[in-house]
């Protein structure tokens, strides 16, 4: 607490400070919410993992360019309550930056957003209002000035990710891929090599022109996403990822985590498939917010990133697994493996709805 207080009171913040304490359960950096007394608002600590993202200074550029785009936009539409509608972060107390550097570890500080909601599930009437609201925000940016940069360079390119997966096969480190009982790794491996070109239509598409890269939220997980006490959205957080990219990221990663029945880490496979009534009502959203700029290929290929994404996530995760846990973080050694089964099941379950997605996609 001690140390968290004496970074938190580097930044411009009002108020005097009463509590820090955890906050949300994201994978990659850790969270508190900073409490401070009657009349000022909390504000959430943020220590950024510069391991995972190496240029800070990027990040933080890119993420106050999205912010004041956004907020530009909501005053010129008259909008109300903005401060609730996009985020905002404090700058340092001697300086303006809005990152400070402290024995090595990197931090952040953006007001707290009251009386909303996060939730790790939702339903087709909330998934729906979630499509329209990424396919807004992908379309606020749409005319964005800045040139963003790619914080983690290529994130969403699936030969990329199937690379690293090679490397840490090939690596070994943890030994696990030798250990007894490494069949089933070996099966997933199997499993994994026989979708994989299927899986990289995207490069390809894009290599062949066809397919632009566009200013994408890519971590639009459920739990990404604010709703107010009504139930109508508020806003989107969590946005070290925003960059360019293809849409099938914003589309896929929100499906790859709302339309399954279970948490991405349940054990209880038997659980985890792909839920079309979430799928119809987020496309539904989504085609509506993406109206203004998206291509018919772009709308064509929407089962096909419904598919990507739980295949991608379940190439990172083994591959992690395989590397003796060096990036997400884990609760138990066979965290990772568990993951991956998971988004392997949904991956199959999503694959084999695709005629019955396409359908629905072109009647829309
Ligand atoms: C990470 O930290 P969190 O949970 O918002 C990851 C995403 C993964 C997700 C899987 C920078 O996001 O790409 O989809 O875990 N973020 C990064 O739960 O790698
Ligand atoms: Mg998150």
């Amino acid at each position: 607490m001690e140390e968290l207080k004496k970074v938190a009171e580097k930044f411009a913040i009002e108020g005097g400070i009463v509590e820090i304490k955890p906050l949300g359960n994201g994978l990659i950096n850790d969270t508190y919410k900073v409490v401070t007394g009657e009349g000022t608002p909390d504000y959430v600590l943020q220590r950024i993992n510069n391991a995972i993202f190496t240029d800070v200074d990027l990040l933080q550029s890119n993420i106050e360019a999205v912010t004041s785009h956004i907020r530009a936009k909501l005053e010129a539409a008259g909008e109300k309550d903005i401060d609730r509608k996009v985020l905002k972060f404090v700058p340092e107390k001697d300086g303006s930056k809005t990152y400070v550097l402290e024995d090595g570890k990197y931090w952040r500080v953006s007001v707290f957003i009251n009386d909303a909601d996060t939730f790790e599930a939702v339903n087709p009437e909330y998934s729906e209002y979630a499509g329209e609201a990424f396919g807004d925000f992908e379309a606020k940016l749409a005319d964005i000035d800045a040139t963003l940069g790619e914080t983690i360079p290529d994130f969403h390119n699936m030969e990329l990710r199937l690379r690293q997966l090679a490397e840490a096969v090939k690596a070994d480190m943890a030994g696990r891929l030798n250990a007894e009982g490494s069949e089933e790794l070996k099966a997933i491996l199997a499993d994994i090599d026989a979708n994989a070109e299927d899986m990289c239509l995207a490069e390809q598409l894009h290599c062949q022109g066809k397919l632009p890269k566009r200013i994408c939220h890519c971590d639009t997980k459920v739990n990404n996403m604010m709703f107010d006490k009504d139930g109508s959205i508020l806003c989107v957080i969590d946005l070290d990822t925003v960059m360019p990219s293809y849409v099938f990221s914003d589309f896929g990663d929100f499906l790859r985590t709302a339309a399954n029945p279970v948490a991405e880490d349940s054990p209880e496979i038997d659980k985890v498939d792909f839920d079309m009534e979430i799928f119809k009502a987020f496309s539904k959203g989504y085609i509506r917010g993406t109206k203004p700029f998206l291509t018919p290929l772009e709308k064509s290929c929407l089962p096909y990133a419904a598919c990507l994404f739980p295949f991608m996530q379940a190439v990172r995760f083994f591959a992690d697994y395989i590397n003796g846990d060096t990036y997400y973080k884990i609760k138990y050694p066979e965290h990772n493996l568990v993951r991956t089964r998971n988004q392997m099941k949904l991956f199959h379950s999503a694959l084999a709805k695709v005629p019955q997605m396409a359908q629905w996609i072109e009647s829309l």
